[in-house]
């Protein structure tokens, strides 16, 4: 029989649901062998499934996984997109820092959406953020589903074009709001308190990948509880891709850029080089661990 490749969009209770190349979604069983070898598939899993009927199959095999996150378990997964409100609620700059800094600890490549770009005070708001992300090199998109903005062909359906992305963002974002535009089938329930509260036992781990243009969207309830606090000191400052651009040297020596001489990290601060909001996030969380680690060790 012929065998078909696709990709696993959620997994529950041992069924898996696989989006195939028919360009629809088989309920599928995996074979008996995998449990043996210790095999267990996942969301974002490229498979072959054995087709039964029109809308079920067995997955046969799993392909290697490039990368694999925790929380939530999804693998293969080539960006995050970071989704940010512009206001309501207001932006803060620690939140997407210590975002940016978690995403970047799983090697996964980061892009930033802000939302409600319609919304007064906006223009503002965007102008500080784009110029701040932008030099980093993070890719940079302004939203307002409500004006359709941001959502064209050239926009975010470009960056989305061809990957697996997984959104995450604090609650009453838009995360749901731009799922939902971009796959109406989706049915993502937006404006209402997320998955929480009206599912059973599976909603802290349940992850499902949405097809959108030719890439895969999700919406991660669980990604947005961060916690950076089981970080080592001197592993926290190579999350800030700015400092080791602008002060390469600092990472050989394993400064942690507070009082020492001769710091790069600090000169660059000073001569503007690296932006002064993303050095006291850099304290505050480093100040965070430190705590932490107090804590744990008294
Ligand atoms: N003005 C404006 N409102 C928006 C926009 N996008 C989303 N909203 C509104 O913001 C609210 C929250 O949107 P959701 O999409 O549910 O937010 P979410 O990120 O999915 O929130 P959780 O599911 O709780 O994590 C809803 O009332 C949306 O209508 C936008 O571009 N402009
Ligand atoms: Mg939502
Ligand atoms: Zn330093």
């Amino acid at each position: 029989m012929e065998l078909l490749t696709g990709r696993i969009v959620k997994a529950i209770s041992g069924f898996y649901y696989v989006f195939t190349a028919e360009q629809r979604v088989r309920c599928c069983r995996a074979r008996g062998v995998f449990k043996k070898r210790g095999i267990s598939p996942v969301v974002g899993d490229q498979v072959e499934v054995e087709p039964i009927g029109a809308n079920e199959g067995i997955v046969v095999s799993v392909a290697q996984r490039t990368n694999q996150l925790v929380r939530p378990v999804i693998s293969n997964v080539d960006q995050a997109l970071l989704v940010f409100a512009l206001v309501d609620p207001p932006l803060s700059f620690f939140q997407l820092d210590k975002m940016i800094a978690a995403i970047e600890r799983e090697r996964v490549a980061i892009a930033i959406a802000f939302t409600k770009g319609d919304l007064p005070g906006a223009d503002a708001v965007f102008a500080a953020a784009n110029a701040i992300y932008s030099a980093i090199g993070y890719p940079v998109t302004r939203l307002s589903v409500k004006q359709g903005l941001g959502l064209g062909r050239t926009e975010l359906s470009h960056l989305l074009a061809d990957k697996v992305t997984v959104m995450a963002g604090q609650s009453g974002v838009g995360k749901s709001t731009i799922l939902s535009h971009l796959s109406p089938e989706s049915g993502a329930i937006t404006g209402a308190v997320g998955e929480r509260s009206h599912r059973g036992r599976h909603t802290t781990t349940h992850v499902e990948l949405f097809p959108v243009d030719s890439g895969f969207l999700a919406d991660t309830p669980g990604f947005s509880q961060i916690d950076l606090t089981d970080l080592e000191l001197d592993d926290l400052g190579p999350l800030f891709r700015d400092f080791v651009q602008q002060a390469p040297q600092c990472e050989f020596r394993g400064c942690l850029h507070e009082v020492e001489q001769g710091c790069e990290v600090r000169v660059a601060v000073e001569q503007q080089r690296i932006v002064r909001s993303r050095y006291t996030h850099y304290l505050q969380l480093l100040q965070e661990l430190k705590e932490a680690k107090a804590r744990r060790y008294s």
